[in-house]
């Protein structure tokens, strides 16, 4: 698992992260030099931020990019999105994608199995299709007619290993942040096996040298979740929304409760009247905050944004969310704010 001490330990940034502690997150809010730019939810980002890069520094698409990035964590082995991610709690691995460009084209595939890349099929919807969305076995024939090879139906040794866990209790607890256990509220235990996974989604937000926008989101959803269940991250306007005239957004966390304010939309709605990402993304964790009264400490909810002008911020209800940021000479996992830590 691509842990977020090993990466400061080894990027030659990492030293100077941790030398100047603070500094790196006040920079944050602020503009980076013009130019491409990408930032992605949790650290696996770092990875994926990489594989979107090789497309920006070419003075690619934004959407190409973004495509390109998440697809790297839905490869990885060592991340928790993709096929070898947790199961529902009937055993199967279920994913959800959407991608979104720079002129309100956008497509989603949610509730697809076997399927190795989701993102791209959701991008052939958007390509190839009248349609945005499309889900389970109609998703599952769309992506075999196009050519996506149907992968073997077999957990990963991990996922394996925490779905036999769980079956023990058979309890649906949402854990999120488990990278940072036990930092994000008192009840936070954790129900999976000892080869515990990170976090289960990956959104990201770009920018190209052109200054146009794009997003993606890619998840296999909360683990040992009812057959059937689809949370925010394949939902356009909930986990993603991309409008090139204001900014972008994607979601993480519950995604139950990033729907129901229609989170990314949200967020960027907000960047339209004028607030800077950062603040845009507290208001809406602020919302949903009083929605959900004292459970609230209970879940994780976090938000990226990047706005017209190249400027990036974050934020979540509880400590323990990070989110990866590239840009020319730049590479770096950031802590973000949070509500309550
Ligand atoms: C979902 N929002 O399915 C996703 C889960 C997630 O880190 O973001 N996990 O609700």
């Amino acid at each position: 698992m691509f842990n977020r001490r090993k990466f400061i330990a080894l990027s030659a940034f990492g030293s100077v992260a941790t030398l100047l502690g603070k500094k790196v997150q006040a920079e944050l809010p602020g503009g980076y030099k013009k130019g491409p730019i990408v930032i992605s939810t949790w650290d696996a980002g770092i990875e994926a931020n990489k594989g979107a890069w090789e497309i920006l520094k070419k003075g690619g698409r934004a959407l190409d990019a973004v495509e390109a990035g998440v697809m790297v964590t839905e490869a990885s082995k060592n991340c928790c999105v993709g096929l070898g991610a947790n199961p529902d709690r009937d055993g199967f691995v279920t994913l959800d994608a959407c991608i979104m460009d720079e002129f309100f084209n956008c497509g989603s595939v949610a509730f697809l199995e076997r399927i190795k890349h989701p993102v791209s099929v959701a991008r052939r919807v958007m390509e190839k299709t009248p349609h945005v969305m499309l889900v389970g076995v109609g998703a599952q024939q769309f992506a075999i007619a196009e050519g996506f090879p149907l992968e073997e139906q077999k957990l990963s040794e991990d996922a394996q290993k925490a779905y036999d866990k769980w079956l023990k209790k058979s309890e649906y607890k949402p854990v999120i942040n488990i990278e940072n256990k036990g930092s994000h509220g008192p009840s936070a235990p954790s129900t999976l096996g000892s080869g515990e996974m990170n976090h289960d989604t990956i959104g990201m937000v770009a920018m190209d040298a052109k200054g146009n926008l794009s997003g993606s989101c890619t998840t296999s959803g909360m683990a040992f979740k009812m057959r059937g269940r689809l949370g925010d991250s394949p939902i356009i306007g909930a986990g993603l929304f991309v409008d090139n005239q204001v900014g972008a957004c994607s979601a993480t966390g519950q995604g139950e409760d990033v729907i129901r304010v229609a989170g990314a939309h949200a967020v960027v709605e907000l960047m339209r009247q004028g607030l800077s990402p950062e603040a845009a993304c507290k208001r809406i964790v602020e919302r949903i905050v009083k929605i959900k009264g004292a459970k609230a400490k209970e879940i994780q909810v976090a938000f990226i944004a990047l706005n017209k002008k190249g400027e990036v911020g974050a934020f979540a209800i509880n400590k323990g969310f990070n989110y990866a940021v590239k840009a020319e000479g730049i590479e770096k996992l950031v802590d973000a704010k949070s509500l309550y830590s």
